[in-house]
């Protein structure tokens, strides 16, 4: 399986697990407008941040879908969570697509605004939103390498994917977008 490229000064991986023990700079947060937590990977980081992640993103204003906002990560190894709003998948809706990728670029500006080098992503909206993950996968690695590119300052993109068939999909992106893209390279 394919799971180590580099794009640029980036390397983005992908590991299978659970997001909430990562140990990177920041996670990103499957969220949903309201930022007041939810179920799916959105429960599972509010549990392990604890009650204080829910006082400040009270205080957030929620967020557009395709749009992301930080704020600390409490309990967390990680120093921030990233909350990043995808769409709920609507079949052949060109705005779909769109705003994925506007979630993940979100995330990463919002993140490089602050000192963070090393970022942890789930896979936005595959899962309660239920966008198909073989086409949620390539537009998530496609718009990490994008940003890579012109943005020196993350030492790591992961992402880290819950099951095994999420999995699979991210790492066949990855080995189509790597044959596909002279400016991602094979460090497996
Ligand atoms: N670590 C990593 N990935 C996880 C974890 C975990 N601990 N738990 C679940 N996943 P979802 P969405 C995977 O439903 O589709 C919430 O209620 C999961 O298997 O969490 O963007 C929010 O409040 C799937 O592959 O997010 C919103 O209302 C992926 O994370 C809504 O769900 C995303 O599944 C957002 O839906």
């Amino acid at each position: 399986m394919q799971t180590r490229a580099r794009s640029s000064q980036t390397i983005i991986e992908l590991v299978q697990g659970d997001i909430t023990h990562q140990d990177t700079d920041a996670i990103v947060n499957a969220a949903n407008n309201s930022l007041l937590g939810g179920g799916g990977v959105d429960g599972a980081i509010h549990r392990a941040a604890g009650p204080q992640l829910l006082e400040e993103t009270r205080t957030l204003g929620g967020c557009e879908t395709g749009d992301a906002k930080i704020s600390r990560g409490y309990r967390l190894k990680a120093r921030y969570v990233v909350h990043a709003v995808g769409p709920v998948y609507r079949p052949n809706h060109p705005d779909v697509p769109r705003l994925l990728a506007s979630a993940y670029r979100r995330s990463l500006e919002v993140a490089a605004e602050h000192d963070i080098h090393s970022i942890a992503f789930p896979s936005i909206s595959t899962g309660v939103y239920g966008y198909p993950v073989a086409q949620a996968a390539p537009i998530a690695i496609a718009t990490v390498c994008d940003f890579a590119c012109s943005n020196p300052q993350f030492e790591i993109v992961r992402f880290v994917l819950f099951d095994s068939g999420t999995m699979r999909a991210f790492a066949d992106a990855l080995k189509h977008l790597i044959a596909q893209r002279p400016d991602l390279t094979d460090v497996s």
